[in-house]
């Protein structure tokens, strides 16, 4: 029988024989209160050949499965995906592409994270060092005895600096274009309180600035990244991160703390080794260190460090009669 579609014939007394429906085995994970859903088996098959091509191939045959997986009413705008792949790189232990309710991600930090908490779930790797294949490189992750994972990111740097744009309702506001795995917009003065009553003006001054910022040569900048000081105890400050679907990170954003850490390192306002406490809108914290790759050029290696928690496991079912079973989008 084939158990991959489920026909009206599986409809019995009402209820479905969902047996007969593609079933997608998932992971769920959050990392500091972001979740991270990672596809075990089930995926379409993007055959061999390196990442950032297999990731083309995913987007051109395969976006609704993206959107299946991650958006209502299986997910949510918040949720990132992350389908598992056979690595090309044989040093490395898996191979990853992120993706979220929107599109594809270069890296995600957060969600490497919960991928090594995933894969250490599912009695693939004990704690230590793993290389992870991504689109755009290979990332290093370390699995600590007390659960946290450390990750030394792509090389990251700032593009751009003091960049000025008029942002429609808030006027002149300056920021840096930095890459990390994902290009960022970030921004110091922005006048806003980073408190979670004040998503809604974080969310559509960091939406009008994307656009300003997209149009005035930056197209590629695809999240944005609002600094201040922090409120937890020992933390170096406190971050409102907006992704490309306009969700907010609820982690303070590995990439996005990656990016921050290139610009510290660029201003000289943080030496090499040295560790700053980056912490989400929502409270949470990652500690990140960084270590110069290339001075001239500004190239560091960022490493972040946080924990991730495994909180479920589940069979997806893709019922092509279900007229919402591709997502809402
Ligand atoms: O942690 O790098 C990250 C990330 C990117 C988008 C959401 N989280």
């Amino acid at each position: 029988m084939d158990k991959t579609r489920l026909s009206r014939r599986g409809i019995v007394a009402g209820f479905m024989n969902s047996s007969a429906a593609r079933q997608i085995k998932i992971i769920d994970s959050h990392t500091g209160g972001e979740p991270t859903r990672i596809v075990v088996s089930g995926g379409p098959d993007l055959g061999r050949g390196p990442l950032d091509a297999r990731r083309e191939k995913f987007q051109r045959e395969f976006d609704t499965f993206r959107s299946a997986i991650v958006n209502e009413p299986r997910g949510s705008d918040v949720m990132v995906g992350g389908l598992l792949v056979e690595p090309e790189d044989k040093s490395c232990v898996a191979g990853v592409i992120f993706f979220n309710n929107v599109g594809y991600l270069g890296m995600c930090g957060h969600g490497t994270i919960g991928l090594v908490v995933t894969l250490a779930h599912m009695g693939k790797i004990n704690s230590g060092e793993h290389r992870i294949e991504t689109p755009v490189g290979v990332v290093t992750a370390t699995l600590h005895p007390n659960g946290d994972v450390s990750v030394a990111n792509v090389p990251s740097w700032r593009a751009q600096k003091a960049v000025a744009v008029d942002v429609p309702g808030f006027g002149k506001i300056a920021g840096d274009v930095a890459w990390s795995g994902n290009w960022f917009f970030i921004v110091e003065k922005h006048g806003q309180d980073l408190a979670l009553t004040n998503v809604d003006q974080l969310t559509d001054l960091s939406w009008r600035i994307r656009q300003v910022v997209n149009a005035q040569g930056f197209p590629e900048v695809d999240h944005v990244e609002l600094f201040g000081p922090p409120a937890a105890p020992g933390a170096n400050s406190r971050s409102f991160v907006q992704c490309p679907g306009k969700a907010y990170d609820r982690s303070p954003c590995g990439t996005g703390t990656s990016a921050k850490l290139a610009c510290l390192a660029a201003d000289g306002k943080l030496a090499e080794g040295a560790t700053w406490i980056q912490e989400s809108i929502i409270g949470s914290t990652f500690s990140g260190k960084f270590r110069w790759l290339d001075r001239a050029t500004g190239k560091v290696e960022p490493v972040i460090t946080g924990t991730a928690f495994v909180n479920a496991e589940a069979i997806l079912l893709l019922n092509d009669e279900d007229p919402f079973c591709w997502g809402i989008r």
